[in-house]
């Protein structure tokens, strides 16, 4: 059996390679991707996310940890999605404008692949107009927003905004998280539903499509 502290290790080391190797063996012995994400990358990422703040890691140590991350997932994300064959409705996922982090929302795009949702991943920095465009374009159930910073929440209520403006803000029901996204923030600015970690991400989007499909 894969040693799967070692991916711990790995990620808060910033180690791509053994990152990737050690999931790499630990899938092949059989050890469900769910167990390898919750159990080991989340917990080191968030150890990752507690030395930074008290300044025992700086943003070369973050990156380097993103990338482990990273390296991981790639392996992890088609059997995510591989298990959730059948299409539970679709998700236009991004992290909005201003915003660069992407490790949280990667993760819940993959757990809602996983969960059976076609994802469209927008990727980071993501500007209202782009989401309105997917939107229009794409005929999503559901849009994820992302955000790590406390300045980029206003991104959120911009998009918000501007998918009101273009007429689309009923036509979707949008979900907001990141850690500083709070239920009080996601009311004040219109949301759907928060989840503060990606299987509340999923329990609400079954929750939001099984509503539209019974509507
Ligand atoms: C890694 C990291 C980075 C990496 C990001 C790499 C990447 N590709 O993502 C890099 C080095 C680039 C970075 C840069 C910066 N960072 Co930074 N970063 C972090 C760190 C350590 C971890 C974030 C993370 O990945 N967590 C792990 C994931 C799994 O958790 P998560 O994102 O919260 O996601 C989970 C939930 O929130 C939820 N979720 C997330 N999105 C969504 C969406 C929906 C719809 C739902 C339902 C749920 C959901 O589910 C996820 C999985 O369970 C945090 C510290 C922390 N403790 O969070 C700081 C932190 C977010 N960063 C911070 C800062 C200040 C910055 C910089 C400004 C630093 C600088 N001086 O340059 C820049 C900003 C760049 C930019 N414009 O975005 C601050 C933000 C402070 C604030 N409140 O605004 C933090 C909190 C650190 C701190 N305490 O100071 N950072």
């Amino acid at each position: 059996m894969a040693e799967l502290q070692k991916l711990y290790d790995a990620i808060l080391n910033g180690d791509q390679k053994a990152a990737a190797a050690v999931t790499q063996s630990a899938l092949a012995e059989g050890v469900p991707a769910m167990e390898l994400v919750s159990g080991y990358m989340v917990p080191a990422m968030d150890e990752v996310g507690r030395r930074f703040e008290c300044d025992d890691y700086f943003v070369p140590e973050l990156l380097l940890a993103a990338r482990a991350m990273k390296a991981s997932l790639v392996f992890i994300r088609p059997l995510l999605a591989e298990q959730g064959a059948r299409s539970a409705g679709r998700v236009v996922i991004g992290t909005v404008k201003g915003d660069l982090h992407d490790i949280g929302k990667n993760i819940v795009a993959a757990m809602l692949e996983g969960g059976g949702f076609e994802v469209i991943d927008l990727g980071a920095d993501v500007s209202p107009a782009k989401f309105v465009e997917a939107v229009e374009t794409r005929s999503p159930d559901l849009v994820c927003l992302s955000a790590l910073l406390t300045v980029t929440m206003t991104s959120m209520k911009n998009t918000i905004e501007a998918l009101r403006t273009a007429g689309l803000r009923d036509r979707v029901k949008i979900l907001v998280g990141g850690a500083p996204v709070t239920k009080e923030f996601a009311d004040e600015i219109g949301a759907d539903g928060f989840g503060e970690n990606a299987s509340v991400a999923v329990t609400l989007a079954r929750k939001f499509t099984a509503r539209a499909e019974a509507a």
